[in-house]
């Protein structure tokens, strides 16, 4: 804390969307007060705040509350574990009327008020176009055939016997971001950017299975994955991928997927949009051509300007955002604060993310967290003393490739302001001198 140029500022984390302002004051409470008793203990030592007033704001320092006097609670009281009840304004939240039913819907993750990189299972965003179901593993079958030399249906207990990989991927579903593509739609990172989380995903390869099964190598070009739900989501993936980095899962950061996400099992397409990532998996077919399926023909497509629509775009391009501060989040006071987001890139490892607090004019280079794994969430954070005045807050990725995240003017050019799917821009928060943040797009 003594490192710290100006004292620490606070910040009023209460971004959970539309929340009522006794529920915001409910968010605002719990962690956030937690977080300011602990810079007031600090302050007691590293800036020699007298024992006395450090008493009055800190009562836990100095009188012992009943916790520290008492018996706890017993060992597996709650045999699954769950978040403190001061935690309960995190989590997965509805966009209010942007689908007509709720099973074909999407739920969006909290990302403002995650750490690191890992989304936490239970707050991982859904994306289920007819619902979620909760599937017996000991019922669920998978089939690969077409251009195979043995067609193969594999039990949960076959595929699990085989060599696995653990690996750490984010999804993103093709539309996250897809409400601004033309004006500011929606007030908070968790509707902005919520069709994003990261895992640790275990399977097998597909590539194991797919030499199972002895591909015909001569005419095999495509693979159509199939889900079990009601939704015939079906998608083409080229082979050559499919040979790559797919992964058949049923692990998900070190258990079983929850249902949400596809349990007993799901395909994990890396860098690929969450369309691809076909959960309920029950079927691979191989084949010499894309099937042109609904979910790849007329949807998760992009409309260009001159009207045409381009398919089979399904890369996730660099992209980042800052997720604290961001909108609807408040700054109590001016000060030290820590600028902190995500970046991540379908194509590879995320190379430098840079900062700028001033609507892009001038930009510092952030420090990336590590771990920095190809294909995964990036944490980036950076040092900011804010000194009470108007400021616009943007984040530039820049993944190994090259390639840099564009502005809104840059991608707007190539592909007009009617698109919904594919919108990796440079996010803009601005925040106002009483310290309100809120989502623009001024540049
Ligand atoms: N079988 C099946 N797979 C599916 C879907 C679906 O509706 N049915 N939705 C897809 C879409 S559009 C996305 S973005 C991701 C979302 O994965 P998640 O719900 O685990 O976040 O799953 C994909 N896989
Ligand atoms: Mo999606």
């Amino acid at each position: 804390m003594s490192q710290l140029p100006v004292r620490p500022g606070r910040i009023r984390r209460a971004p959970e969307g539309f929340l009522t302002p006794e529920q915001v004051g409910d968010v605002a409470a719990g962690r956030r007060d937690f977080l300011r008793q602990a810079f007031a203990a600090a302050s007691v030592t590293a800036l020699g705040v007298s024992a006395a007033h450090a008493a009055d704001g800190d009562p836990a320092i100095l009188n012992l509350p009943e916790h520290s006097t008492s018996l706890g609670r017993p060992v597996a009281e709650r045999p699954y574990g769950l978040p403190s009840q001061y935690e309960a304004g995190l989590k997965r939240r509805e966009s209010p009327g942007l689908t007509r039913v709720a099973a074909a819907s999407v739920s969006f993750a909290p990302l403002q008020g995650l750490f690191g990189i890992i989304t936490p299972s239970g707050l991982h965003f859904e994306r289920h176009h007819q619902g979620w179901h909760d599937i017996d593993p000991a019922r669920h079958r998978l089939m690969i055939n077409g251009l195979v030399k043995e067609a193969r249906v594999y039990t949960m207990d076959d595929l699990m016997r085989l060599p696995s990989v653990s690996r750490i991927h984010f999804i993103e579903c093709g539309a996250n971001t897809g409400m601004e593509w033309g004006n500011v739609a929606v007030p908070t990172v968790q509707y902005t950017h919520g069709m994003l989380s990261c895992s640790e995903f275990t399977g097998v390869p597909l590539s194991v299975l797919l030499d199972d099964c002895g591909i015909d190598m001569k005419r095999a070009k495509f693979v159509l994955a199939e889900g079990a739900d009601g939704s015939s989501m079906t998608r083409t993936i080229p082979l050559d991928r499919a040979l790559d980095d797919v992964i058949v899962a049923w692990g998900q950061n070190g258990e079983m997927l929850r249902p949400e996400n596809g349990y007993p099992l799901r395909l994990v397409v890396p860098g690929i949009q969450g369309v691809s990532w076909v959960k309920w998996l029950r079927r691979i077919e191989v084949g010499d051509q894309p099937w042109a399926t609904k979910d790849e023909a007329v949807h998760y497509i992009d409309l260009l300007p001159d009207g045409t629509h381009r398919q089979y775009t399904s890369i996730q391009e660099c992209k980042s955002v800052i997720t604290t501060p961001s909108g609807g989040q408040t700054l109590l006071d001016r000060g030290f604060h820590n600028i902190s987001g995500l970046a991540w890139s379908g194509r590879g490892k995320i190379r430098r993310v840079d900062v700028s607090t001033d609507g892009g004019r001038n930009w510092r280079t952030a420090r990336l967290e590590t771990p920095v794994l190809s294909k995964a969430l990036t944490r980036f954070n950076i040092d900011w003393v804010w000194d009470g005045s108007p400021a616009i807050l943007q984040s530039r990725a820049m993944d190994d490739t090259g390639y840099v995240q564009p502005t809104y003017r840059q991608l707007r050019e190539v592909r007009g302001t009617r698109s919904i799917y594919h919108n990796n821009a440079i996010q803009s928060w601005k925040l106002a001198e009483s310290g309100d943040v809120s989502n623009v797009q001024a540049y």
